[in-house]
């Protein structure tokens, strides 16, 4: 039987911090963005509260005009930026070699650059709330990215910290693209690979196609600032062209935050309902297709900035067609579950909230992508209810699934599940309280960014409502934190497969040495793990 041998490594590890600081280990590198990005998410949580303190109640309550558009601005960066995006290179980081029976990455060194590097932006991008932060929103839009109230330096350190995270994340992409495509043990076609890797791979080609527009356009919007052009604003300049350069790079992220996302989803759901995932290939296809048109869609964004009739309609066109192979997976996902043996634990709990809020978000995609809808929506609230029901229902939801199931492997024992199916119906209320309410407040004509609102308006119970929810959210999240700290105390062992899994990182020890495999198992399918326990059972009963 070909079994791939990999030569052990012996270098001694070094000790303690410094080990931590200068490690090449993929291992290592995939925790210190995992257990960063954490951090950049409470973090962009804890400006969430205040927000949503704010707006609680009709008149100024809590925070200054200023203080508040510094704090979704800062708000909804980290969450993108420095959450979502990241934590996913960590996972990435963590899994793909154990995953593809590699020893490391391809480039370990540059790994270990692009996480310092992005850890070096964060800190710029952090050190603008110094110096009145920046102000002009996440997507930094041009002439109000430049006006006289964004006149504070606060704005060039988050373009230059974006920039730098920009830079890192390629230089990632690179990396995963590079490992995937070469590093594979023997008998792992690209139709054996686990789906994490395709999401992982289709993520890195988007990012590499994409992140170079958007630190263009960062780029210009800095020299238009500093420097005296006038690219998006003053004589000659065209403003609508920083949205289009931003949104050629932000539509595409948009996949890049829930595709890893399906990837954890394509992994937990066949496991935790003990059968095959159904249409393997066809859920790798259409991860592809996504990335494919998730680059033929960015200007719905920009419906209502003066697009010639016929690009609304193709833009409206292409943007709807997406719900084809996102529909793809969700219908692959049900029928894996469809007379499956489901193990509702934390892991498939999280990922069951993927699936619902996820199809929600969705579909108020579909509402928003429809031109005479978007007049409508535009910039309301209606918008920051479908933002959340993809990025919180999707992503977080697809995060915490990949936390239950992956955290055993990380660390070696099992995450409690009493706390964490606590912390999953908690997160999950207050999910929707926070956020369903904003689809009615969007139609009754809400706009989003505004720092308050007038009582006449009627808006306060649903907004009250929303600020309930948003606290909820926060229990939950402390709940997750308590679960770790409970758990490590415990320390139940996890043992090298907790969950009978199918993918190779469950063939090694928990949390596996440094030098990943001993041997590789020889891959004849997309399940090795189980195609060795199942020829262990059948030896052990023919003995018998
Ligand atoms: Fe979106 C704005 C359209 C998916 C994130 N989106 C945003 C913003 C963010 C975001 C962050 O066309 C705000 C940006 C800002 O700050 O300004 N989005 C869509 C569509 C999809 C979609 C059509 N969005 C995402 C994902 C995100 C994300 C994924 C992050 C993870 N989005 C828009 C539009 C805007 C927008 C407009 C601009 C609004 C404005 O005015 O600013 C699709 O990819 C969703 C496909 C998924 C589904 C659910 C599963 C599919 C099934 C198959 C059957 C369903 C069908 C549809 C055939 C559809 C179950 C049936 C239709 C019915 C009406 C029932
Ligand atoms: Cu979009």
């Amino acid at each position: 039987m070909a079994t791939a041998a990999i030569p052990r490594t012996t270098v001694k590890p070094r000790s303690g911090i410094l080990e931590w600081l200068t490690t090449v280990d993929h291992k290592k590198i995939g925790l210190l963005y995992i257990v960063t990005s954490f951090l950049f998410f409470l973090a962009g949580g804890i400006m969430a509260l205040f927000i949503r303190l704010e707006l609680a109640l009709p008149g100024a309550q809590v925070v200054s005009a200023q203080t508040y558009n510094m704090l979704f601005t800062m708000h909804g960066t980290t969450m993108i930026f420095l959450f979502i995006v990241p934590i996913f290179a960590g996972f990435g980081n963590y899994l793909i070699p154990l995953m593809i029976g590699a020893r490391d990455m391809a480039f370990p060194r540059l790994n270990a650059f692009s996480y310092w590097l992005s850890l070096g932006g964060g800190i710029i991008m952090y050190s603008s709330m110094l110096v009145i932060g920046p102000e002009a929103g996440w997507t930094g839009y041009s002439p109000l990215a430049n006006s006289i109230f964004s006149k504070s330096p606060g704005t060039d350190l988050w373009i230059m910290g974006l920039v730098l995270i920009g830079t890192a994340s390629l230089m990632g992409a690179i990396n995963f693209i590079v490992t995937i495509l070469n590093m594979r043990t023997p008998g792992m076609t690209m139709t054996r690979l686990p789906l994490f890797g395709w999401a992982t791979l289709t993520t890195s080609v988007m990012v590499l196609a994409a992140t170079p527009v958007l630190a263009g356009a960062l780029l210009m919007l800095f020299f238009d600032r500093n420097f005296g052009t006038s690219f998006f604003s003053g004589p000659g300049s065209d403003s609508a062209m920083y949205q289009h350069m931003f949104w050629f790079y932000s539509h595409p992220a948009v996949y890049i935050m829930v595709l890893p996302a399906m990837g954890i989803v394509s992994e937990v759901l066949p496991v935790f309902s003990r059968k095959p995932i159904f249409g393997y290939k066809a859920i790798a296809y259409s991860t592809a297709a996504i990335a494919l048109f998730g680059f033929l869609v960015w200007a719905h964004h920009m419906f209502t900035t003066g697009l010639a009739p016929i690009l609304k309609v193709f833009f409206m066109a292409a943007t709807m067609a997406i719900a084809v192979p996102t529909g793809v997976k969700i219908f692959n996902w049900i029928a894996t579950m469809w007379g499956g043996r489901l193990r509702l634990d934390s892991a498939l709990l999280n990922v069951f909230g993927f699936l619902s809020m996820f199809v929600i978000g969705g579909i108020s995609g579909v509402f928003n992508a429809v031109v005479p809808i978007d007049y409508q929506v535009q910039d309301t609230y209606f918008v920051v209810a479908h933002l959340h029901y993809v990025l919180f229902g999707g992503s977080v939801f697809g995060i915490f699934a990949g936390m239950y199931y992956w955290i055993p492997k990380f660390s070696g024992f099992m995450l409690n599940e009493p706390l964490g199916k606590i912390q999953f119906w908690l997160m999950l209320l207050g999910f929707n309280l926070t956020f369903f309410p904003m689809h009615i407040l969007g139609l009754e004509g809400m706009p989003r960014r505004i720092y308050d609102y007038a009582g006449e308006r009627g808006w306060a119970p649903l907004n009250g409502l929303a600020t309930v929810g948003s606290w909820l959210i926060a229990l939950a999240v402390l709940i997750f934190i308590i679960n770790l700290f409970v758990s490590k105390r415990k320390n139940v062992a996890a043992g090298d497969d907790p969950w009978e899994g199918n993918t190779l990182e469950w063939s090694v020890a928990s949390p596996p040495p440094s030098y990943n495999f001993d041997q590789v198992l020889p891959v004849y399918s997309e399940r090795p793990v189980r195609d060795e326990r199942v020829k262990r059972q059948m030896e052990a009963q023919s003995k018998t």
